[in-house]
């Protein structure tokens, strides 16, 4: 198998392509906070398919932690099709940000359709400003320099979620939180020569199942962490919410699984304690944290190092599990510039 690779090239470049990210957000600054600030919005419903679906599970948690405004993420056929389970009623003000790489997916559209009907606004984050989306959004937020060749996102979807980080920040009026965006694409550099090789070693390990765990926005990641996985590497993968394994799922540990947990600062002695359980029980476990952690015994242990608090730094997990799931994608003898079964995006024909 030739050792190019299209998705391993985008991964490589996400240092390079946050920082034009960073720079299209700031040049987008005023649209977005006159959008923002229009109305008082009741609640925020961030929605997408697929990976972006996930990205919408972190993004609508982090906000609400940041904004105190209610927010959730759903994906975006429910949107479409069950909207009364989605929004509360007809009357209350709700911004939809809907997320699209492509901005063609037939369901991201259809709850655009649906949000307008309501006759309420849609901010559109897109990596693609000729498409439907970006047409159909009442305000269209593209990262053109995010787009990919690949069919697994990954920097499309580091970009796009630190789009959304960036629009919380405006809406908390957090200024040094926006600004410490600004800083990711070093700690990012710094990040992969650390530790991307070691990610490659981890990922030829002989493991039956890969588990991701995560809490708060960090679960939203975790589930596109094993998505990656799946669609690179044909591997079996579950994500939970990091307490959430215990209460069955840790039924399935043995000496092939491997537990990676993406630890946070708010709950990391909680989240360590899960971790040390799966060890006990004879599984191995993959801690990725600020910090090592005193006295942890991780069986793997990165440190991002990145002086950046626990809701700046998120995206610095994706690159090293899109490089695991790559690597393991090699190690299986897979070609992960061609994932099975699957297209860049979902187009239904009605
Ligand atoms: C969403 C998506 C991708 C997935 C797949 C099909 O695309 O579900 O996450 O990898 O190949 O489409 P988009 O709406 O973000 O373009």
């Amino acid at each position: 198998m030739a050792d190019k690779s299209i998705v391993l090239e985008e991964i490589m470049s996400q240092p390079q392509v946050w920082s034009s990210t960073w720079q299209r957000l700031e040049g987008n600054r005023d649209r977005l906070t006159e959008l923002l600030a229009s109305q008082c919005w009741d609640g925020i419903l961030f929605t997408g398919c697929g990976s972006t679906y996930y990205l919408s599970l972190a993004a609508a948690n982090l906000h609400q932690q940041m904004t105190g405004q209610r927010a959730r993420g759903a994906p975006a056929s429910e949107v479409g099709l069950f909207p009364a389970g989605v929004y509360a009623d007809v009357d209350t003000q709700v911004l939809l940000v809907a997320i699209s790489r492509s901005g063609e997916t037939t369901e991201t559209l259809w709850a655009v359709d649906k949000q307008h009907e309501r006759k309420q606004a849609v901010l559109g984050i897109t990596c693609r400003g000729e498409s439907p989306l970006a047409r159909r959004a009442d305000l269209a937020l593209v990262i053109s320099e995010a787009d990919e060749a690949s069919v697994a996102q990954t920097r499309a979807f580091t970009s796009l979620y630190i789009a959304t980080q960036y629009m919380s920040g405006l809406v908390a009026g957090d200024e040094p939180f926006v600004d410490s965006l600004s800083r990711l694409p070093s700690r990012l550099e710094t990040v992969l020569q650390r530790h991307g090789e070691f990610m490659g070693q981890v990922a030829a390990g002989d493991w039956e199942r890969v588990i991701y765990l995560g809490s708060g926005p960090y679960y939203g990641l975790a589930c596109e962490a094993m998505l990656k996985l799946k669609e690179m590497s044909l591997s079996w993968s579950e994500a939970y919410h990091f307490l959430e394994f215990r209460h069955g799922p840790i039924s399935l540990v043995d000496d092939r699984t491997l537990v990676i947990g993406l630890v946070s600062d708010t709950a990391e002695d909680a989240e360590r304690a899960v971790l040390a359980d799966v060890r006990k029980l004879g599984g191995r476990t993959l801690a990725i944290a600020e910090t090592p952690g005193a006295g942890a015994d991780e069986t793997y242990a990165v440190d991002l190092g990145s002086g950046l608090n626990e809701r700046a730094r998120a995206a610095l997990h994706l690159p090293l599990l899109q490089l695991f799931a790559f690597h393991r994608a090699r190690a299986r003898g897979l070609d992960p510039d061609r994932p099975r079964h699957l297209q860049q995006a979902v187009v239904l024909a009605r």
